[in-house]
């Protein structure tokens, strides 16, 4: 027998799969599909971290077993590759951003091919190919005709350094997400895309869906739907109402003072009877040098100034108070204006120790209070009039329905989720297919024109005023308008890197289509997504941005099922042996090609799916690597011990059984790193009884192909079963087989033990009697003597009294 080579051996059969197109999916309406899909990769230069498998391999384990179980499967995979650090890259070495997305592209394909994944390799998709974001712009065409995309002139997150506007789920603790530098404001005329409109439903329909709790939870904490009331305060001698967002109308009793943001309108409105206005303005300037971020925090010294000159009447108790201006209310939120209730929101607290404004309590306690009082979702309404007694959500509704019943507001929902800002100045993103002229403003381009292909540039760099490089471009530029052919520019922003990626999975089923995304077969034969697997970080973003546009689409008429993703679920990272993140500058990156090189794909896989829990943070250890060689390497060796027939030992049956059940579940619940323990403690108990039939030897392998699928197609050769391994069929197990059916009684007569006999589990006391007295050793005790008494304890002992 000649060692294990796994180097040999994979390339063996990776070109074996890619000839046979073994994983190839087609539409067969005699069979049930599984459509299985994972993140496809940002190509980027560094190529394949030792990260990226992990989830890959997970969902090839699903997906092969799910071939072994009948279902015809799509696995694809694509590339994602329009986006900054290409472009920057491009820009730095003075090579088109086409030509480094083609080389990284190549590079990454080779790594993903040697690691074995069963890909449908002819379903490839790449967002930069102008075949694919042709469709990427016919989505923004739609969006527009149906109202969803507008253009508007807003204070936009810029990344002075990567020179961008951002999004507000690029920017990270108020820093840009990609480069870590402090993010300012600037005013931009920028394409907006009206997620906000399906807030609801994208929080409701989450319902429908089987994804990890922690992913709902964070995109409804994320979409931040805040149910409340919108309320009126009057300006005293005036006819003005300043108009306040509050999710607790019910504390209306204690507000002793207003607060409206620096940018509010009502500032302007006063300017006159504000006799401080002075202070006002240079209040305003300070707070525009800050991030929203930076305003909101917690903890922050709070600041501000009262307005003096003018007051506001609470409506409810007809109380005067002051009203201050603080940067701690954010013009972007509710109506830009709050009620402040120091007892019992921290904020207000805060400035109110701070500035000395009176604090009233309004919801009891019990003993001493210490305020604030945040926490009053069980306590009694006090000092509130009509709401004393009452407790918190009776409290609530009356005040919104004393409210709405005399005019003085209405109850409302608002969202912390924005609309999202679809432009972006640079050149290396799918164009947006829009044109303007002076007299019929902004146009789509007709359809037939699509797609709008990126024109060649001599440069990519962004440029001084933050337009976009496409400006410059005379050529580009330049068209006749839509409506009247006159004259007329085009868009020169490109779409922000969550374009191609929010619909993606759709291009998989009909890769090719040249007259539709897909075609309504191929859509209704392989949606919804089955499994759908990512990244944490992913879950606010891209996982979001697609189901936006995934619910459009569904409007439209265009797919057919409500949500894309039927199930999703999230991976940990995988840290370097110093337990840090894998980085560059750290030094501790691990490179698969040489995990591969070193000890084989099989082992690579093995390992990614044996280190530990999928859902949680994994620490990568050369030692462990080397554990899961050794296990193979094992395995290996295990066809020495095949022998033909079919005794083996009821203990091993047992083994098996309990192994394939185990391993089903395990594979289907992620718990790779316990399927993979039960699989090693098997091979263990098959070699220390030193033979194992075929037909174990068989099980064996298909329950460990999906894992180590080169290794196991190998050993099938080697042991010469008939077929294909990746036609065979994915073993079941026997309920009654999980446990041992028969077990050795030992009889006793009169207290005395006088022997043991095979009995079934479930025996009957009169078999248990019958098989005792058909032994000959204990039959002879009992031998002309009368049965006085039988004690008999199924699966445990048989007793018996004689005289
Ligand atoms: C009175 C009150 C009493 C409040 C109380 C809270 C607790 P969520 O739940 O996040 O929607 N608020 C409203 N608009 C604001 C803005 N533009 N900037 C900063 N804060 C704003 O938060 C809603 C609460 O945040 C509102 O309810 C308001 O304070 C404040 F015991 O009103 B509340």
């Amino acid at each position: 027998m000649p060692e294990y080579n796994p180097n040999a051996i994979e390339k063996k059969w990776q070109k074996i799969w890619d000839e046979d197109k073994t994983f190839h999916s087609e539409i067969d309406h005699d069979k049930e599909k599984f459509y299985g899909l994972v993140e496809f990769p940002y190509p980027s230069g560094q190529g394949l971290h030792v990260g990226h498998p992990r989830p890959y391999t997970a969902l090839d384990v699903v997906s092969r077993k799910r071939r072994l179980e009948g279902y015809n499967v799509l696995y694809p995979m694509g590339w994602d590759a329009f986006g900054l650090p290409t472009e920057n890259y491009a820009i730095k070495n003075k090579i088109h951003p086409a030509i480094v997305t083609e080389n990284n592209i190549k590079n990454f394909k080779a790594q993903l091919k040697s690691i074995g994944f069963s890909f449908d390799w002819d379903r490839e998709v790449n967002t930069t190919d102008p075949d694919y974001y042709k469709w990427s712009q016919w989505i923004f065409i739609q969006l527009y005709i149906h109202g969803l995309a507008y253009k508007n002139e807003m204070s936009v997150n810029w990344c002075p350094s990567c020179q961008v506007g951002l999004a507000n789920e690029e920017v990270v603790d108020g820093k840009c997400e990609r480069c870590g530098t402090e993010v300012v404001h600037k005013m931009k005329n920028q394409w907006m895309l009206k997620i906000t409109e399906y807030a609801d439903r994208l929080i409701d329909d989450l319902d429908d869906v089987d994804y990890e709790d922690r992913i709902k939870a964070q995109q409804i904490n994320w979409i931040g739907r805040s149910k409340g009331a919108n309320v009126n305060f009057a300006i005293k001698d005036s006819n003005y109402k300043l108009t306040i967002y509050t999710t607790r109308p019910d504390t209306i009793f204690g507000v002793s003072y207003m607060v409206i943001s620096p940018e509010h309108p009502a500032l302007d409105e006063f300017k006159e009877k504000i006799t401080n206005f002075d202070e006002v303005v240079s209040y305003q300037e300070e707070a525009r040098k800050k991030s929203d971020f930076e305003r909101a925090e917690l903890n922050k010294d709070k600041t501000g100034v009262m307005l003096e000159g003018i007051t506001a009447i609470n409506p409810l108790s007809g109380k005067e108070i002051p009203i201050w201006v603080s940067d701690y209310v954010l013009m972007s939120y509710g109506t830009g204006a709050i009620m402040a209730v120091p007892a019992h929101d921290s904020r207000d607290f805060e400035f109110a120790k701070k500035f000395d404004m009176p604090i009233v309590q309004v919801y009891e306690t019990e003993g001493e209070a210490e305020l604030p009082l945040t926490d009053i979702n069980k306590g009694r309404a006090i000092n509130s009039e009509f709401l004393n007694g009452l407790e918190v959500a009776d409290a609530k509704q009356k005040a919104i329905e004393f409210i709405e019943e005399n005019n003085l507001g209405e109850a409302t929902t608002n969202f912390k989720l924005r609309d999202w800002v679809f432009s972006r100045q640079r050149y290396w993103g799918e164009p947006i297919p829009m044109i303007y002229c002076e007299e019929h403003g902004w146009n789509p381009v007709d359809e037939s024109e699509l797609p709008i292909k990126l024109p060649e540039v001599e440069t990519y760099e962004p440029t001084a005023t933050g337009e976009s490089p496409l400006s410059e471009i005379e050529k580009f530029v330049t068209t006749t308008c839509p409506v009247c052919g006159g004259p007329a520019k085009r868009e020169t922003d490109t779409m922000p890197q969550w374009a191609g990626s929010s619909w993606y999975y759709l291009r998989y089923m009909d890769p090719h289509n040249t007259e539709a995304i897909a075609s309504e077969e191929a859509l209704d034969y392989y949606s919804p997504i089955d499994w759908y697997n990512g990244g944490m970080e992913h879950t606010t973003l891209h996982l979001l941005y697609s189901r936006f546009w995934h619910k459009f689409l569904y409007d439209m008429g265009v797919v057919p099922t409500k949500e894309p993703y039927q199930k999703r679920t999230s991976h940990g990272m995988i840290l370097g042996e110093d337990h840090q993140k894998m980085s560059k500058s750290r030094g501790n990156v691990v490179n698969p090609d040489d995990i591969i090189r070193d000890y084989g794909a099989d082992t690579l896989r093995t390992y990614e799916m044996f280190i530990g829990d999928f859902g949680s943070t994994a620490i990568w250890s050369d030692e462990g690597v080397r554990g899961c060689r050794k296990y193979l390497e094992r395995v290996y060796n295990m066809i020495e011990l095949v022998e033909d027939g079919d005794d083996y030992s009821k203990d091993l049956e047992i083994a098996i059984h309990q192994t394939i059940k185990k391993v089903s579940e395990d594979y289907e619940n992620l718990k790779f790193n316990t399927a993979i323990a039960s699989l090693m403690s098997l091979s263990n108990d098959m070699r220390s009884l030193g033979k194992i039939t075929k037909a174990d030897f068989k099980t064996y392998i298909i329950l460990l192909n999906p894992v180590a699928p080169h290794l196991t197609e190998e050993l099938w050769e080697l042991a010469g079963f008939e077929g294909k391994l990746n036609e065979a069929a994915w073993p079941t197990f026997d309920e009654k087989k999980l446990v041992l059916d028969e077990f050795e009684m030992p009889v006793q007569i009169n207290g005395k033990m006088r022997g043991k006999v095979i009995m079934a589990m479930d025996a009957s006391e009169d078999d248990a009697v019958e098989a005792a007295k058909s032994d000959n050793n204990i039959s002879s005790h009992l031998e002309n003597k009368e049965i006085r008494k039988v004690i008999y304890v199924p699966g445990k002992i048989l007793n018996i009294v004689v005289a």
